[in-house]
């Protein structure tokens, strides 16, 4: 049984990737760091399994700013793959605290390398979680692995250091270690103030009558957003192909936080219109019909405990702006082109942007008509 290590398994992408790894007859261990209240959310169905806790998936506790216990975990666990996904991963965050963001994003990975050099894991293969950030600024469209980079943010300079120092790694001690450059990919699992799980759970507590406006930043910077489960798939394939080298994952479609927000209205029956420029635009119900959200999760109705209640009305103001959201210097378009992960890896974006849109929302509605909000 080969066995791997996932920092990050209680994020997005390191509870898919860890189902993904089970699936594939993998013993995982997951790192997780300690909190002050229960941060395993995303993996409690795969924790809660007696089949696979302590036989199949195993958790250690650790932190990507604490070397002792990183060489510790790898001279014990002795891991065949290695798929670093822990970061402080929030681009607006990262200008709050850009030390604490460069000694995760950065420092971390150097330090999991020189672990992998110091205990002399000569075999293993390590995947740094790499990002379209990097590109920032971009100096071309669409952005593939030749195009030069211009991050325009904290998290976008570490994430630089990131990928410099596994290239470094890779040519000056011969380590199997590859950047996978992933484009904006979401799910249900998405933390909540990432814009679109912001937005798919507005959308639904405001049609359950929870929630009255949603508050956005800017509206008008283009994401080329795909489906998480898919570029976790494509995280193991970049492992698993026979050269290390960087590979960009993405959909090759782009679109605005503006059409993100549109689309999950429709999908819960509200049509929208935008009034106002920059921080005075507002979105108004133009068109309201109630049964939309009703028959979207329609199949699900028996397991919930609450029902859709709202006074909504056409003309009603329900989306704002608000500056705090702004960034010092945004990222205004991105669009990755995959063709090379397309042909060396064969892998694919499979899911449409509306489909992402309408699952989001959908598991959003259902969730908060569940448990209430
Ligand atoms: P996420 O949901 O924010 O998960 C981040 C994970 O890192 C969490 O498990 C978090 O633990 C952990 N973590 C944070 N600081 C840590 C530290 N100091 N030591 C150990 N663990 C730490 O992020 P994601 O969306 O799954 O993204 C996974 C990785 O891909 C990140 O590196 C991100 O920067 C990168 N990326 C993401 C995207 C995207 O669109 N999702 C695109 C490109 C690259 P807690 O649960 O305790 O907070
Ligand atoms: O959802 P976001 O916060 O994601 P962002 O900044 O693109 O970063 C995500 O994707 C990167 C890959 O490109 C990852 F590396 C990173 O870890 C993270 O997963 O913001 C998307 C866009 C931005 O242009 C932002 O200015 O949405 C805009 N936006 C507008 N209103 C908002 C909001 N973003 C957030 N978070 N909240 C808002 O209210």
């Amino acid at each position: 049984m080969k066995k791997v290590i996932v920092t990050g398994i209680t994020g997005q992408d390191g509870s898919y990737l860890a189902e993904i790894l089970l699936k594939k007859g993998y013993q995982v261990h997951g790192i997780i760091r300690r909190s002050s209240s229960f941060n395993t959310a995303r993996i409690d169905h795969l924790y809660n399994d007696k089949a696979i806790l302590n036989k199949k998936l195993f958790l250690h506790y650790g932190d990507l700013v604490d070397t002792s216990n990183l060489n510790r975990l790898l001279e014990k666990i002795e891991p065949d793959e290695i798929y670093n996904l822990a970061a402080q991963s929030h681009v607006k965050v990262s200008f709050e605290i850009p030390d604490y963001t460069a000694q995760v994003d950065a420092l971390g990975t150097l330090r999991f390398l020189d672990a992998i050099r110091e205990v002399g894991l000569k075999q293993v293969k390590f995947y740094q979680a790499s990002t379209s950030e990097l590109y920032g600024k971009v100096r071309e469209v669409p952005q593939d692995e030749n195009t030069p980079f211009y991050p325009r943010s904290p998290y976008g300079v570490a994430k630089l250091y990131g990928y410099w120092i596994i290239v470094n790694y890779r040519e000056a001690y011969d380590i199997f270690a590859c950047n996978g450059i992933l484009f904006n990919h979401e799910s249900p699992r998405r933390g909540e103030t990432f814009v679109t799980r912001k937005i798919t759970r507005a959308a639904g507590r405001i049609i359950a009558g929870l929630q009255q406006k949603l508050t956005l930043g800017n509206l008008d910077a283009k994401r080329d957003w795909g489906f998480a489960p898919e570029y976790c798939e494509g995280m193991w394939r970049i492992l698993n192909h026979k050269n290390a080298e960087d590979f960009v994952l993405a959909t090759g479609e782009t679109h605005t936080v503006r059409e993100f927000t549109e689309n999950a209205f429709t999908n819960i029956g509200i049509e929208l219109e935008w009034k106002g420029e920059r921080e005075n635009e507002k979105g108004i119900i133009k068109k309201i019909d109630l049964t939309v959200a009703e028959n979207l999760v329609e199949s699900e109705k028996d397991k919930f405990n609450y029902k859709l209640k709202n006074t909504l009305k056409i003309g009603d103001e329900i989306i704002g702006i608000d500056p705090n959201y702004y960034r010092p210097t945004e990222v205004d378009l991105l669009i990755g082109n995959p063709a090379k992960a397309e042909k060396e890896l064969n892998w694919k974006t499979k899911t449409k942007f509306e489909d992402l849109v309408l699952l989001m929302v959908k598991a959003d509605l259902a969730k908060i008509l569940k448990r209430g909000f």
